[in-house]
């Protein structure tokens, strides 16, 4: 198993050490996997000139091996920093890289890679043409803000397109380029999108959905039946997306919610995560979901376990029924890992309930819970005040004593004697003559060090707990990273968790209920996890 101590993951995605942030490029080609991430090679803090695309391959999106770096800050046009970027299958089967250079005047341009050889499996090598950068940074763009270009789709005129964040006079804005040879850009007068408030929003993605059904579609699908899908990222580590309507005539994009601003979207993730890029996977038909999940332990622990930053688990991703919101969900080749189950039917929680789940191994675990709530009689009112701050009302809610329908949830990654815990867990209100559930991940007892920080994630779920009369949860716990996955995974919460106790000793997790009420688990299985193969450094080839 791998070396590095200190929260080193079992099945997410980290290299072998080093620093990695953002997820570059993935993508799905010949049968293989492909990720790019931003990486410093040379040590585990964030190095904006020292920058590469770090490269990895896999055949199941859960081992991996790595290939070394794919690009390198060494040209002109990109030796202070090979920052974030996209792939794009060409129709005549070149496979580009655009991407973001910091030249030698630190200034942010967009350049073109192809891999030299595209039959070749493993795409190790990639040309940088030196006719680069192909776009240069224009004159309105303001404090050096324009980067991260998307992964290109074909527009009914037959022209390519990217999307890039760009700051127009002060404006956080996402403008498109089109070209019709990939090498040629020219920009679109009006932007896809801008919101004043915020100077940059990084990292965009852009990529169609189907109306109906949870079938993926190849990021130039376009027309009847087909929604479009703009995310944006607030540095540093909030990512927003919505639902909208597309029109590749004059490529505008209109959000099919009246959210205004962008940080009215909705969120990707309500814990830590960041900087997400999704990628169309042709093998499955699905869209995956990739996104960095950043430490949260201090700097100098960093530099002592040598490695810096995790990817959270690809997820698959489709547009809900409702047309409004995405359901993401752990991809399923997760269930190869899967070994000891134990599972726990029809388990009755009354008020204060707490029930171990024990038998299993719980630091790299797999946990699906369907809680039944019989009664929602106790649920109190919301007061309308806390719709815009889930955060606080979490924060107001679990320090106060039982206050209704919940909470209830798990408790994972728990200490013997309880001083040590991260619970996730439910709420429901009466809001509006119906209901709201919110979501928590408390992360505030996760460690007794005082120096890493625990904050309380929070987000209401969109779903309809008066018709269901229950609420699930997935939770994956992995070392130093619990993902949770509220009401089938429309409200997702990412943490990073730093307990002491699990260097001397066993972590526990549990069912609870705080609520006055009962409520039943009607369904709980959970599954101890083998450790994938990750990047492991003597790695001498391809994963089985
Ligand atoms: N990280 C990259 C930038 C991007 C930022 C540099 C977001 O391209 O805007 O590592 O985390």
């Amino acid at each position: 198993h791998h070396g590095g101590g200190h929260g080193r993951t079992a099945y997410h995605f980290q290299p072998a050490k080093n620093w990695m942030n953002d997820p570059n490029g993935p993508l799905y080609h010949n049968g293989l996997y492909h990720f790019f991430y931003q990486y410093n090679q040379h040590g585990p803090l964030f190095d904006t000139g020292k920058l590469s695309w770090g490269h990895s391959v896999s055949g199941d999106l859960v081992n991996w091996a790595f290939l070394g770096t794919a690009l390198e800050p060494t040209s002109s046009f990109d030796v202070d920093g090979c920052w974030s970027g996209s792939t794009t299958a060409l129709p005549d089967g070149r496979l580009a890289i655009l991407y973001t250079g910091r030249d030698a005047d630190e200034v942010q341009v967009q350049n073109v890679a192809f891999a030299k050889n595209p039959s070749d499996l493993l795409l190790r090598e990639w040309d940088k043409p030196s006719f680069n950068p192909i776009i240069s940074q224009p004159a309105d763009v303001t404090r050096n803000n324009f980067r991260d270009p998307t992964t290109a789709w074909l527009g009914h005129d037959g022209l390519w397109r990217f999307a890039i964040a760009a700051e127009l006079a002060g404006v956080g804005s996402t403008v498109v380029y089109r070209s019709a040879d990939f090498v040629h850009w020219e920009r679109n007068a009006a932007p896809l999108h801008a919101s004043p408030g915020v100077p940059c929003w990084e990292c965009p993605d852009f990529f169609p959905v189907a109306e109906q059904g949870t079938e993926a579609l190849d990021t130039s699908a376009s027309g009847a039946g087909v929604r479009h899908v703009l995310k944006l990222s607030k540095a540093a580590d909030e990512d927003y997306y919505a639902v909208g309507m597309y029109d590749d005539e004059d490529d505008t994009f209109s959000p099919v919610e009246d959210g205004g601003d962008v940080s009215n979207w909705r969120r990707i993730d309500h814990g830590h995560l960041f900087a997400a890029k999704t990628f169309f996977d042709a093998r499955r038909k699905r869209r995956v979901l990739w996104a960095w999940v950043d430490e949260m332990d201090t700097r100098d622990d960093d530099v002592a376990k040598g490695w810096t930053g995790i990817q959270a688990f690809p997820r698959a991703l489709w547009l809900d029924s409702d047309g409004k919101q995405l359901v993401q969900w752990p991809v399923e080749e997760i269930e190869t890992l899967r070994r000891k189950r134990v599972a726990l039917l029809g388990a009755e929680l009354g008020s204060g309930g707490l029930h171990e789940i024990a038998g299993i191994e719980t630091l790299q675990a797999d946990v699906e819970v369907v809680f039944e709530i019989p009664n929602l009689e106790e649920a109190e009112q919301l007061d309308p005040k806390w719709l815009q701050d889930p955060q606080k009302l979490c924060a107001e809610m679990s320090a106060s004593v039982q206050v209704g329908v919940g909470p209830f949830g798990l408790v994972a990654m728990a200490s013997g004697d309880m001083q040590e815990q991260t619970a996730i867990f439910f709420m429901v209100f009466k809001h509006d003559g119906a209901y709201k559930v919110l979501m928590c991940t408390d992360l505030t007892r996760s460690s007794m060090r005082e120096e890493v920080q625990k904050p309380i994630y929070a987000g209401f779920v969109d779903v309809d707990v008066e018709k269901d009369k229950s609420i699930s949860l997935r939770t994956l716990i992995d070392h130093s990273v619990i993902e949770s996955f509220g009401g089938g995974g429309r409200t997702c919460i990412t943490a990073r968790v730093y307990p002491e106790h699990v260097a001397t000793s066993n972590s526990h997790l549990y069912v609870f209920n705080n609520g006055l009420d009962a409520v039943k688990v009607s369904k709980l299985e959970a599954w101890e996890l083998a450790t994938a193969s990750v990047n492991v450094e003597d790695d001498d080839g391809l994963v089985a």
